[in-house]
């Protein structure tokens, strides 16, 4: 089997990222044309965050990702540590995905599109959604907590499935961190969006919840938004969490006011923009392909910004579904979404605006390494390329659409007027 790490998230130099063609067989007996290297060096030098790792192999993600291929990398710091949150046993990472099982408990994953594709055996489907949810691992599990504030690491992990969560009945949640690390100050949530590689850092205060059992419930159709609804007695239920646990000693921890500077990227120093449209077609098979600009993973390089440079990159969604798209290499922030007309947009390919810009939710407005574009509207981000350079990738996160083929190389190019960080950096 093929495979090959991606440390999602974090800052890496491109031989150590896990190019998609990079990837390498049992003992390397074989590898991609793009392998370099057979140990990968994390300089972990990047502000505490939730990260993760799963393969990225060219063409098999979806497949190997299904099969386990993923965990946590949480990223501390001496910032984190003085913030005074819950930790220890207080910590919990929550790995979100979603699974089908065959009757003898193994794992299920569709062999073709339904109704099937004449003469491709087995092919792929334009996403999978499994019907039983799992934490961990584990199908619909339950916690038991004590009465105090918990602070959850929450990552869908899942291929294709969306959640949007909420607790049964209500409990005060507050999110102080995203993808990238802290936000500024903690949000306080009613419910929480997190899309196929999105993660969260939630304080959850269960104090004056004892006894209680509360449901972490999910009302995401698939795909989303525009799907199936969910069943709210199967696939409308996450986990539970039950209060039957003493309070071993009183809850010192807090809820801070403020968490770290961050600082608003400046729309007006972005020196190059760039407008992405997230696009679908029909391949030779009368299957669903998915596209930048039209354009697929092995079409001729378009993205290559330079290093230290700020670019703004307009993706522009013009169809029915939301896309997650991931970035490589850097942590950017989302500007806002807009709206437009998308029937004028798909006769004339120009931009008909229907609204006014919307600012992205104070719980997006942290650094980001994946964001939501959503149907119907333009999203942009601002991102500064850096600090190394050479190949990179980004793509939409929905496994299948990433292996077919919204996936497109990112180079980011050297400038000569500054220097390189040394190796080992
Ligand atoms: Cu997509």
């Amino acid at each position: 089997m093929r495979t090959v790490v991606h440390l999602h998230g974090a800052r890496v130099r491109p031989e150590s990222d896990g190019y998609p063609e990079a990837w390498f067989t049992r003992g390397f007996a074989q590898t991609g044309p793009f392998f370099r290297r057979k140990v990968y060096w994390y300089p972990n030098r990047q502000p505490a965050a939730t990260l993760w790792y799963h393969d990225h192999a060219v063409g098999i993600t979806r497949l190997n990702v299904y099969a386990g291929l993923a965990g946590f990398y949480l990223l501390r710091d001496s910032v984190e540590r003085s913030l005074n949150l819950p930790r220890g046993k207080y910590e919990i990472p929550l790995l979100i995905q979603d699974r089908s099982f065959n009757p003898d408990g193994s794992l299920f994953y569709p062999r073709q599109p339904d109704p099937p594709i004449p003469g491709v055996d087995p092919s792929i489907t334009p996403g999978v959604a499994g019907d039983k949810i799992l934490v961990n691992g584990k199908v619909w599990p339950y916690l038991e907590v004590e009465p105090r504030k918990y602070r959850f690491r929450i990552l869908n992990g899942s291929n294709q499935r969306f959640y949007r969560m909420r607790f049964e009945p209500e409990v005060p949640f507050y999110q102080i961190g995203t993808d990238g690390g802290f936000l500024s100050a903690p949000v306080k949530l009613d419910e929480l969006i997190l899309a196929p590689a999105e993660r969260a850092d939630v304080i959850v205060d269960f104090s004056g919840q004892k006894g209680k059992r509360l449901l972490l419930r999910n009302d995401a159709p698939v795909p989303f938004p525009s799907g199936e609804p969910v069943d709210p007695d199967t696939t409308g239920q996450i986990m539970q969490f039950r209060v039957v646990l003493p309070l071993r000693e009183k809850d010192r921890t807090c809820l801070p006011d403020w968490l770290v500077p961050v600082p608003p990227m400046d729309p007006c120093s972005a020196k190059v923009q760039r407008n992405l449209r997230l696009g679908v077609q029909r391949d030779q098979f009368g299957r669903l392909i998915f596209l930048f600009n039209g354009k697929g993973w092995h079409d001729p390089l378009t993205e290559g910004p330079r290093r230290n440079e700020v670019e703004i990159w307009n993706l522009i969604n013009p169809g029915f579904v939301t896309h997650p798209i991931h970035l490589h290499l850097i942590q950017f922030q989302i500007l806002n979404r807009q709206p437009f007309d998308v029937g004028y947009f798909n006769q004339t390919q120009e931009l008909l605006f229907t609204g006014p810009p919307v600012p992205s939710a104070p719980n997006e407005c942290g650094w980001k390494d994946t964001v939501r574009s959503t149907a119907g509207e333009v999203t942009r981000i601002i991102v500064s390329f850096g600090p190394y350079t050479g190949r990179y990738v980004w793509h939409c996160h929905l496994l299948e659409h990433e292996d077919y083929d919204m996936m497109r190389p990112l180079e980011v190019f050297y400038k000569k007027d500054k220097p390189q960080p040394d190796e080992g950096d």
